[in-house]
């Protein structure tokens, strides 16, 4: 007799959920909010892979692979970080190699060591379909109690992008000896670049203090933001060689002893500048059609400031050059969370939003949400899978084409990069398609095939 009452509950449970979602304005898009995984510590690092799975670090010293679908998880990797996470260094930034079919590596950061000494790891490891396996260490840097960095980019390239922090001694940002205080820039085997700006030197700028976000933009613009020690907190565009000017310098070249120096070393100047500190941390290029009101826009999580109070995802829209930042529209502030970093579906443009408690230096546990536009999602995310889709040559140099089985009749079909923008569209009757990609950007991109019941998408790559 106890079974009813359970499944009555369940029953209500369900009901309950499917009409309670919360839903949030942007302009006239509506964007309903999901808890895609609870119970996670501290997300530190949130990416979409090429596997169309969600992956994630955690500052405590994990990676979990996330089935965005259900927000089912698996820990995949496990490592012992300094002070176990509970300060700033820990298990830092992640990036997947750009060639994952034939060499599925990811790039990790980490903070090793005892009490608040120790290394910090710039390692690459290999996924065997269930785990992280054969860990490599391509770069060891000094870890500190404070500013460690470090985010990571895979540039077009295929180079590598890291951050590292200053540890807390200014001086070694401006120092050449150091590879604190920088940006650095490696070969994805560890190697040092030919074309790096300095000879025989990892080093892409200098004059860093603690930059926790890069990202890709148009044009193979990089974008980076980075903390403030008490004002200043900054958005730049990164540029080989250049010299951001910490310690010397805070934001622009404003006072007269910061202009003297910014002169006599050609400091770059941040596109913006937020004073007192709100703690700006991962950032992504929106270009999605999903929100179209997001077009176009950097999205810069904010963890608040010391005092937690400046919480918020900024949208940072951008001139048409993507030189500039226009204005800032600033949402989710109502949850007095501090958001770490976010992540981009680039089948349905859902934002992904991961949070890290509410005060400094964050505690668990946290949640990663969703905020997906469903009107757009599900035109291009439902339906049967019907047809079975093949990309050849995979990566491709100019021509790709798709091939199918199954008679379904015309079909349309986009394509798009993963950053959103639709490359080319067009339809056909036959069971073949074929594109010229000499012109786009080496990188990831994707097929969407639209038929009679439904849509189903394929992933490949360019390579220059
Ligand atoms: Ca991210
Ligand atoms: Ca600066
Ligand atoms: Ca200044």
């Amino acid at each position: 007799m106890k079974l009813k009452p359970t499944l009555f509950i369940l029953f209500v449970c369900a009901q309950f959920s499917a009409f309670a979602q919360p839903t949030w304005e942007v302009g006239n898009t509506t964007l309903t909010e999901y808890d895609l995984v609870t119970g996670t510590q501290l997300p530190w690092e949130i990416l979409w892979g090429p596997d169309d799975h969600l992956w994630m670090t955690s500052r405590k010293g994990e990676v979990l692979r996330i089935d965005p679908a259900t927000g089912s998880y698996t820990t995949v990797l496990q490592k012992n970080v300094m002070n176990g996470g509970n300060g700033e260094p820990g298990m830092l930034g992640m990036a997947m190699h750009p060639e994952w079919e034939t060499t599925p590596k990811v790039y990790l950061v980490y903070c090793a060591g005892t009490s608040w000494n120790g290394e910090e790891y710039l390692c690459s490891f290999d996924w065997d379909g269930e785990a992280l396996v054969n860990e490599e260490i391509l770069l060891t840097l000094d870890a500190g109690g404070i500013h460690n960095g470090s985010r990571l980019l895979v540039l077009p390239d295929n180079t590598l992008l890291m951050t590292s922090g200053d540890v807390g001694s200014s001086a070694l940002s401006q120092s050449m000896n150091s590879l604190q205080g920088k940006t650095l820039r490696l070969n994805l085997d560890g190697s040092i670049p030919e074309d790096n700006p300095f000879p025989d030197s990892y080093v892409y700028t200098i004059g860093n203090r603690n930059s926790q976000g890069l990202a890709l933009g148009p044009d193979g613009i990089i974008y980076s933001s980075e903390h403030g020690q008490n004002s200043n907190d900054e958005f730049n565009i990164v540029q080989a060689g250049g010299n951001y000017g910490w310690p010397q310098v805070e934001g622009f070249c404003n006072t007269a002893a910061e202009q003297n120096f910014c002169a006599e070393n050609d400091v770059i100047e941040p596109l913006e500048a937020w004073t007192p500190c709100i703690a700006v941390n991962g950032i992504e290029y929106y270009n999605h059609e999903a929100i179209p009101e997001w077009q176009h826009s950097v999205l810069l999580s904010v963890l608040g400031g010391l005092g937690g109070q400046y919480e918020r995802l900024s949208v940072l829209h951008l001139s048409e050059d993507g030189l500039n930042v226009e204005s800032e529209d600033q949402f989710f502030s109502s949850f007095n969370q501090r958001i770490r970093d976010i992540a981009v579906n680039p089948y349905t443009g859902s934002v992904y939003v991961a949070f890290n408690g509410t005060s400094y230096p964050g505690s668990g546990p946290n949640i990663i949400k969703e905020f997906r536009n469903e009107s757009f999602a599900s035109g291009i995310d439902q339906g049967p899978n019907l047809l079975q889709t093949v990309a050849y040559p995979n990566p491709a140099d100019d021509l790709i084409q798709f091939q199918w089985q199954g008679d379904f009749g015309p079909l349309t079909y986009d394509i798009f990069g993963f950053s959103g923008q639709k490359m080319v569209s067009g339809q056909s009757r036959g069971g073949i398609i074929a594109c010229e990609t000499s012109d786009w950007p080496a990188g990831s991109y994707f097929i969407v095939l639209q038929h009679g019941e439904g849509s189903v998408t394929t992933t490949f790559q360019v390579q220059r």
